[in-house]
């Protein structure tokens, strides 16, 4: 897993006059260690920290500075990563963080060196499904020329939280004893790492804060009681103000808000963070999915209950403006279909899929593929079938179409980029049609963004021009959907990245201590680029014949409540022979027929 950073811009006048100065650098040593805590007063935990203390160092950095993140990884049994979510490495992609696409995962005992020039964002593991255990944070990067006014601000986190470690949760998930993909539901939300936050504030004054939802699966809806937003900026990028009584983070999101205090001292009020529980295949009892704070006017007046909110009336992020009204991008050069599915492979695991692919690591990491296979780095095939990779000419103009044949929700992330939104459908739209004009009619100035939220059977259209030469994974950013390989690789002007990235030597010592190969095709074959014999594959597909979807969805809508998880439980445990399994379909049929009378 890796850890991701993400940054969100903190302005102020007084910054304004530091940053017209030279930039600076800004250094961090980072030790990672496990530290015990308990966040929301049920359950301690050990917990992923740096330098001893959780929750982590809020990052901070103002835009145009060098940052040096020196971290060593003292887990003792875990590798681990840094990925600093939202910024864009431009001409540093062995910067980016991911293990096994733009670097080896950091073996415990081993030192590594993140060197970069800040653009806008949080920072989080990017290695072993890790950031959920703790490893993840605010990154906040100033930027001089933040367009609105404020007095103060603060960096607010959301997320949701769980009792059980990663290297736990994986296993159990990814099992066939979950055929379903049910995912783990989280034990709680949380408020900057914690719950009942209280913040002080002063009647008649303006505070900007800089929301980042660093949870691991859930979305949620944030409110202030009493007082309305106006959003200034998503993902890194300004917008025009845009008023709005609730907004929705998707896991990875992060928005920016004003929120100007009353002139009167006579109350405090509830501020609410609710997790998006149609994300749950079950909402387990005495689960609290909310998560309350308080703006303090007046510390000793009491603090209200939260209010009960019928409906969420959450702002359409689609229709915000960027603040330096970029056109739309011209028509694309090359567009890129992906369909999400998730579904059942010969093993009975749960896996998902972008175009009936499972994500699976190559045995080299992919930026190392770019920077040694020559010119066979513009083909596709040497990064190997698994890391579905796309190829990407520099500066050309890029279209990514993704469709829902899937009925949850997934916020999809695109690394070294913004892109433009430029469609989203409603729920149960059905597959993006280029040929139907209703659904082209793209807005003049699309919103920006790096993470957008893809709903239930519907499709989402996204551009970017790929001015970034490097390796950028584009994937879900539901930690357990990426554990399950929704993820593809844009591998976006190779010949111009070998020409101009050095990769130094610290980011080799590191493949070398955990033994990973540093050179090659995928399969780490330094001889013929083409031959792909050895590279790492997903399991192979169900028999012929075999819906396990269809047996799945009967499984939940009819039979679940007469056989309960044993049935479950026995079919993930099945063998996987076609006879069985088409007697076992009939069986169901038949069960729902009769459930249906
Ligand atoms: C926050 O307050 C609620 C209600 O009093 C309490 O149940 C919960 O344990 C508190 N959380 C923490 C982390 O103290
Ligand atoms: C990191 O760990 C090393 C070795 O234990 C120690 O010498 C150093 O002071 C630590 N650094 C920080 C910033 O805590
Ligand atoms: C790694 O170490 C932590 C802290 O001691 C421990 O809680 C965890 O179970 C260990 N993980 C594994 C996979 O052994
Ligand atoms: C970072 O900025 C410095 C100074 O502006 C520049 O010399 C350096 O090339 C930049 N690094 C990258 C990776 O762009
Ligand atoms: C959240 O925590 C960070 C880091 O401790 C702090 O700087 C910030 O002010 C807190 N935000 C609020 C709203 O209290
Ligand atoms: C918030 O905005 C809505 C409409 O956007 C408006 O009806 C409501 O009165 C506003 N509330 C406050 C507290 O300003
Ligand atoms: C507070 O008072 C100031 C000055 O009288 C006024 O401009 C402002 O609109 C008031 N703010 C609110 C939220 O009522
Ligand atoms: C969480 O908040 C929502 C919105 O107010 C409410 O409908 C729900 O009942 C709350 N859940 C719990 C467990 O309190
Ligand atoms: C995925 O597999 C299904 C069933 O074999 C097939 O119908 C579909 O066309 C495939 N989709 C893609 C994008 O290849
Ligand atoms: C075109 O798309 C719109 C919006 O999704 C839909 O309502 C309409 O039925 C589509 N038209 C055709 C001819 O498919
Ligand atoms: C990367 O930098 C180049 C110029 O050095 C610029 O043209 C391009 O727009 C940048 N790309 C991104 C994504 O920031
Ligand atoms: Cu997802």
């Amino acid at each position: 897993m890796a850890i991701s950073l993400s940054f969100f811009p903190v302005l102020s006048a007084l910054l304004l006059l530091l940053a017209r100065a030279e930039a600076a650098i800004v250094t961090y040593d980072f030790n990672i260690t496990w530290v015990r805590a308990n966040p929301d007063g049920m359950f301690e935990r050990p917990t992923i920290g740096i330098n001893g203390q959780w929750p982590l160092p809020v990052m901070r950095a103002t835009k145009g500075d060098q940052v040096i993140v020196n971290v060593d990884n003292q887990l003792g049994n875990q590798t681990t990563t840094l990925h600093f979510h939202g910024i864009f490495m431009n001409g540093s992609t062995n910067m980016d963080g991911p293990g096994q696409v733009s670097q080896c995962p950091i073996p415990p005992g081993s030192k590594f060196t993140y060197n970069f020039n800040a653009s806008t964002y949080w920072y989080h593991s990017h290695d072993k499904g890790q950031y959920p255990d703790g490893l993840r944070a605010p990154f906040i990067v100033s930027d001089p020329d933040f367009p609105y006014d404020y007095d103060e601000s603060f960096s607010l986190s959301v997320s949701d939280w769980y009792h059980d470690q990663m290297q736990v949760w994986i296993p159990k998930f990814i099992n066939r004893a979950n055929p379903t993909g049910a995912e783990p539901v989280p034990q709680a939300a949380l408020f900057n790492d914690t719950q009942n936050l209280t913040v002080p504030i002063q009647p008649g004054k303006t505070y900007l804060f800089n929301a980042v939802n660093i949870g691991a699966f859930a979305g949620q809806y944030i409110w202030f009681e009493g007082h309305n937003i106006t959003i200034v900026e998503v993902d890194g990028v300004f917008t025009d103000k845009a008023e709005a009584e609730m907004i929705y983070l998707g896991a990875a999101q992060r928005c920016s808000f004003l929120v100007t205090t009353k002139n009167d001292t006579s109350a405090n009020y509830a501020f609410v963070s609710s997790m998006d529980t149609s994300l749950f295949d079950k909402i387990p009892d005495g689960l609290n999915w909310n998560v309350t704070g308080w703006l303090v006017y007046d510390d000793t007046k009491p603090l209200p209950d939260a209010a009960l909110v019928d409906e969420f009336n959450d702002f359409d992020d689609a229709t915000l403006v960027p603040f330096d009204q970029m056109p739309l991008l011209p028509e694309p050069d090359q567009v890129i279909t992906l369909d999400v599915i998730m579904d059942n492979l010969g093993n009975g695991q749960p896996y998902a899929f972008f175009n009936n692919i499972t994500y699976v690591a190559p045995k080299v990491p992919t930026l190392y593929t770019v920077m040694t296979t020559g010119e066979d780095a513009a083909n596709p095939l040497v990064y190997g079938e698994f890391v579905h990779p796309f190829v990407l000419e520099k500066n050309s103009v890029v279209e990514i179409v993704v469709n829902n044949l899937d009925s949850g929700k997934h916020p999809f992330h695109l690394h070294g980029h913004n892109f433009q939104a430029i469609s989203r459908s409603d729920e149960e739209a059905g597959v993006f049609d280029s040929t139907n004009s209703t659904q082209t009619n793209y807005p003049a100035i699309p919103m920006r963004r790096d993470t957008f939220v893809l709903r239930p059977d519907g499709y989402i259209v996204l551009r970017f021009q790929a001015d970034n030469p490097g390796v950028w994974l584009f994937h879900c950013h539901i930690e357990w959907h990426m554990d399950q390989g929704l993820i593809a690789t844009m591998i976006e002007a190779p010949l111009d990245v070998q020409k101009s990235l050095t990769i130094p030597q610290d980011h080799f010592d590191a493949c070398a201590a955990g033994n990973v190969p540093q050179a090659g095709n995928a399969a780490a074959n330094t001889v013929d680029f083409l031959d792909l014999t050895g590279a790492n594959v997903a399991p192979g597909p169900l028999p012929d014949g075999f819906t396990p979807r269809g047996i799945v969805a009967l499984t939940f809508s009819c039979v679940a409540a007469l056989l309960g998880l044993a049935v479950i439980s026995w079919y993930g445990m099945a063998d996987m022979g076609k006879a069985s399994m088409e007697a076992e379909k009939r069986r169901m049929a038949q069960m729902a027929r009769e459930e249906a009378k």
